[in-house]
């Protein structure tokens, strides 16, 4: 895609990722942004909520400060990775938003991006919680974020599209073309945004039910960490070895260790008995 500059002064093409445009109930494509979640929250502070509706998008192919989770940091060469935030507001839907339903919404989101790749033939997988995994490499990782009110959930994603292999971050990482994969950031975008918001509509009908939305059981499907060896890294220096048998009702991995269930919240899993562990 040829980035230009256009009429609307900050947009890097007005018209660029014109199929997304038609899903998205808005869409900026920035030439350059520092973090797209974090460029997309501090619009939705200083903005009214009527100019970012649900499923406004911000999107750059030049992320140059990527936040990962835990502080940690989300490189890409320029031009190489689809880096795109999304505005949720669970608010509008249900009566109570509960911290269940809130943990749920980056399993979800990952579910949607797995999803959108299969959909382009790509055989996608998911590393709990949500690492979008092709071959035991990382092509997308998902960070999900809240405002103070929980009003606002932005829901960010960089999948990378053009890696070659001496641009990669870390040896565990790879990318659409590395995959042999020639799909276009529309493309990629615009199946990622179907999904997302098919799953998220499923998700509020069902007011939050992880099961009963049908959401837990694409998880499952997806989820290649279940029935693994895992080696959990919790934050802190802490870590849980053993083996991973379900996602509870709450998006928890459960790791068995010495007979002992652990419902893990947050951690880095890694799968121990797999060729090149992840
Ligand atoms: C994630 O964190 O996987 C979440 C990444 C979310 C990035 C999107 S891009 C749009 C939006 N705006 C942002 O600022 N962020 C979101 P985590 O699980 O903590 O993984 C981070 C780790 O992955 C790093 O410590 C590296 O080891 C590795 N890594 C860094 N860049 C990578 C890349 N491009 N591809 C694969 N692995 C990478």
């Amino acid at each position: 895609m040829t980035l230009r500059r256009g009429n609307h002064a900050e947009e890097a093409d007005p018209e660029g990722l014109p199929r997304s445009r038609g899903i998205a109930t808005r869409l900026i494509l920035l030439a350059t942004a520092g973090s797209t979640n974090s460029e997309l929250a501090e619009r939705l502070r200083r903005e009214p909520a009527v100019a970012w509706p649900e499923f406004a998008v911000l999107a750059t192919l030049n992320q140059t400060a990527g936040r990962g989770r835990l502080g940690r940091e989300w490189k890409a060469p320029p031009g190489t990775m689809l880096a795109v935030s999304v505005v949720l507001r669970p608010a509008r839907h249900l009566t109570v938003v509960t911290s269940r339903t809130l943990g749920w919404l980056p399993l979800l989101a990952g579910v949607a991006m797995t999803e959108a790749l299969r959909s382009l033939d790509v055989r996608a997988t998911l590393k709990w919680p949500n690492d979008v995994m092709i071959g035991g490499k990382k092509v997308c990782g998902v960070l999900c974020e809240y405002d103070g009110q929980q009003e606002n959930v932005v829901v960010g994603a960089g999948v990378n599209l053009y890696f070659g292999s001496d641009d990669l971050p870390d040896d565990r990482a790879t990318s659409l073309a590395l995959e042999g994969v020639t799909a276009s950031p529309d493309d990629v975008l615009c199946s990622f945004l179907t999904s997302l918001r098919a799953r998220y509509r499923e998700f509020m009908a069902a007011s939050g039910d992880s099961r009963a939305s049908g959401l837990a059981q694409r998880l499952e499907e997806m989820c290649e960490s279940v029935g693994q060896e895992v080696r959990v890294e919790l934050p802190g220096a802490a870590t849980i070895e053993g083996r991973a048998v379900r996602i509870d009702g709450e998006g928890r991995i459960v790791v068995v260790e010495d007979a002992m269930e652990h419902h893990v919240a947050a951690g880095d899993i890694i799968h121990l008995r797999q060729t090149g562990s992840t």
